[in-house]
């Protein structure tokens, strides 16, 4: 059995990425969080760590001594990275940098999986969408730099110390349970709210027209658990459904599914200092390596997360 070591697993991905590995019934599976998080599942072992702590770090990898590390563990909305980019660089970049640090001094080489975002991307030309692995990047935000960053040395980590290392630029993932500091989340949550007579019959939003490439969670996963088996190493796949859909089209999907007549109101505050007009992904090289499609529509997606909302206002 392969020992799976999955770090940041509290949060959005990390809850499906166990769920998964455990369905396939093939790992052993070891997972962290923060002290304050709290995670909820058996038949697995969990551990508390920071990952800015580097003797922490070491000391569970030379407990552990995983096959396969899921480096999930971020600071990962972009809103947040405007308002504390100092933060945002500690944990994605300098905990990455302490994560790769404590695997050279293992005696063995794990492999591991390094999630970066098609944020990286940025501003990217029209004749670049949808965008190759090879684009040039062209960040919009500090989040994205901080992963623009984080892939950077994961590539001179993998190179100049042959490391075992495969990243990801992982687009937008959506589904149940994901924070409501993420649009569609957002958009359910104010819609369930709105039908239990909690709010206002008006949904607040932010700019629509922005277009952005959405996979659902669960496919997310699966793609992660194929890519640090198949993947080559030092080499970076972009992973996200290859169709670019606007915030719009998203938002008039999930108000067809109301029981309620709702009504939008453009709200300038939620406007972020730049915004990216769209992103999309290529996702051919990810296809020919993994042999991987998503499965779950965009409206399956929805439907999940809006009735997740439902039973959670
Ligand atoms: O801030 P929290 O309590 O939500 O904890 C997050 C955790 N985390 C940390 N773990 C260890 N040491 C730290 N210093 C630290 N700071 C934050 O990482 C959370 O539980 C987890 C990241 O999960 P989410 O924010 O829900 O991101 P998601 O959607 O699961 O994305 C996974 C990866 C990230 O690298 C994203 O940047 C990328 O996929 O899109």
């Amino acid at each position: 059995m392969k020992k799976a070591l999955i770090i940041g697993a509290a949060g959005f991905v990390g809850q499906y990425l166990i769920e998964h590995l455990k369905s396939l019934k093939v790992y052993s599976i070891t997972v962290t969080k923060l002290p304050k998080d709290n995670l909820e599942s058996s038949g697995i072992e969990v551990f508390d760590l920071d990952i800015l702590n580097q003797n922490e770090v070491l000391e569970i990898l030379t407990k552990i001594k995983p096959d396969y590390i899921f480096h999930l563990a971020a600071q990962s909305s972009v809103a947040l990275s405007w308002e504390n980019p100092n933060l945002t660089i500690d944990i994605n970049v300098k905990g990455s940098i302490n994560l790769l640090n404590a695997i050279r001094k293992l005696d063995y080489k794990p492999r591991i999986l390094m999630i970066g975002s098609g944020e990286e991307y940025g501003y990217a030309m029209q004749e670049d969408i949808p965008i190759k692995e090879e684009t040039i990047l062209r960040p919009g935000n500090i989040y994205a730099a901080s992963k623009v960053c984080q892939n950077m040395i994961g590539k001179i980590y993998s190179k100049a110390y042959d490391l075992d290392i495969v990243m990801v630029r992982a687009f937008n993932h959506v589904g149940p349970k994901q924070s409501s500091t993420f649009v569609v989340s957002e958009f359910c949550r104010q819609v369930a709210m709105i039908e239990k007579g909690l709010a206002e019959q008006t949904i607040k939003v932010g700019n629509i027209n922005v277009r952005r490439d959405f996979t659902d969670v669960r496919d997310v996963v699966r793609a992660y658990e194929l890519l640090i088996k198949y993947g080559n190493s030092g080499e970076l796949y972009n992973v996200g459904s290859g169709q670019a859909v606007s915030i719009k089209n998203i938002l008039d999907l999930i108000l067809s599914k109301s029981t309620r007549k709702i009504s939008i109101c453009v709200d300038k505050n939620k406007f972020r200092p730049a915004d990216v007009p769209i992103i999309q992904a290529d996702i051919s090289k990810l296809k020919k390596t993994i042999n991987w499609l998503p499965e779950y529509s965009i409206e399956r997606t929805i439907e999940d997360t809006l009735n997740f909302w439902r039973k959670n206002v």
